[in-house]
């Protein structure tokens, strides 16, 4: 899948452009149980359209309007509850969202609003919004996002860029992940001139975890299995976290999103895949691959998507069950 063309840009950039009036209503929707991405990319973007004289921006996601304190960012005065988004906005933009599913009940908007815009990164979009721009190639929405703020003639301030950094930073891993490219450290580099704190946003969101979720991280992380025979002879390593994991250390579920970091540096294997349990028979499913298998294309084939080395999917049954679909899927 090839990057986003100039006429693509140029259109989106106009579609944008039309909506640039006091009184329009633009309604920003990024993906349910937002990550940094997500968030940031969505956020900055408000805050753009705010700095150009829009006045009714609203950003919202499914579910519960609930930002895991790592994540509190500027620009979350822009957030409201899923209920009160506008039922037919001038302007629909959604970010980092893979498929109309990921939208849950506001991608109803896809087909009110008076145009809409897909912002995203992932290969397995599969297209939606009257207009996007995806780019596979892009390491974050962000990316995307702040290339668009450009176009518009949005000026860089310390609110938007700290949005776009937390973007940049976790879905990058830090600037260790294979699409960061001189684009994304130039853009870094735009972001932190504007004098946001690296240091402390890299200790907030990387560097600080309470006791209980230490204690949490080694008791999963002690459980897990090596299968060097799995994904082709190339490894899998398994683990699995759940609810009674959380509830005996005290912690809330988003403090599994770093756990995978843990489980995926094993050496013996080339898939890490991860188990948080979300209900009793539903788990949430991150899959890492350094290379050697396309893990996209197994959590498209159970229902979820993402990218060849970064992806999830929702499993259901048991953890056995999960864990043999996607040996089943891995080879
Ligand atoms: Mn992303």
């Amino acid at each position: 899948m090839t990057s986003p063309s100039e006429q693509e840009w140029a259109a989106a950039a106009a579609a944008v452009r039309g909506a640039l009036r006091p009184d329009a209503q633009v309604l920003l929707v990024c993906h349910v149980n937002p990550d940094g991405d997500a968030l940031g990319s969505m956020l900055g973007f408000g805050q753009g359209l705010r700095q150009l004289g829009v006045e009714r921006v609203q950003c919202t996601f499914p579910g519960p309007q609930t930002v895991p304190e790592p994540l509190h960012m500027p620009g979350m005065e822009l957030l409201i509850p899923e209920a009160q988004a506008h039922p037919a906005p001038d302007l629909l933009v959604t970010f980092d969202a893979a498929s109309t599913g990921r939208l849950g009940g506001l991608a109803d908007r896809l087909d009110t609003a008076v145009v809409s815009l897909v912002l995203d990164h992932h290969a397995s979009n599969a297209g939606f919004g009257k207009l996007s721009l995806v780019d596979p190639n892009a390491a974050a929405t962000a990316v995307v996002a702040a290339r668009l703020l450009d176009r518009l003639g949005v000026k860089l301030d310390t609110g938007i860029a700290e949005c776009l950094y937390i973007a940049l930073v976790t879905d990058t891993g830090s600037f260790k992940f294979d699409l960061t490219t001189p684009e994304v450290h130039e853009l870094a580099a735009r972001l932190v001139a504007t004098g946001i704190s690296v240091g402390e946003i890299s200790r907030r969101i990387f560097d600080t975890r309470p006791f209980g979720a230490v204690r949490l991280f080694g008791e999963v992380l002690g459980r897990a299995s090596l299968d060097p025979a799995a994904a082709g002879g190339r490894g899998l390593v398994t683990a699995v976290a759940t609810l009674d994991d959380l509830r005996r250390h005290n912690q809330p579920p988003y403090i599994l999103e770093a756990l995978i970091d843990s489980v995926r540096c094993t050496a013996e294997a080339d898939v890490a895949l991860l188990l948080k349990q979300v209900a009793p028979d539903e788990w949430a499913v991150s899959l890492r691959s350094k290379g050697g298998s396309d893990v996209s294309e197994v959590a498209v084939a159970l229902g979820g998507g993402g990218h060849r080395l970064a992806a999830g999917f929702t499993g259901h049954g048991s953890a056995e069950d999960v864990i043999a679909a996607v040996r089943g899927h891995l080879g």
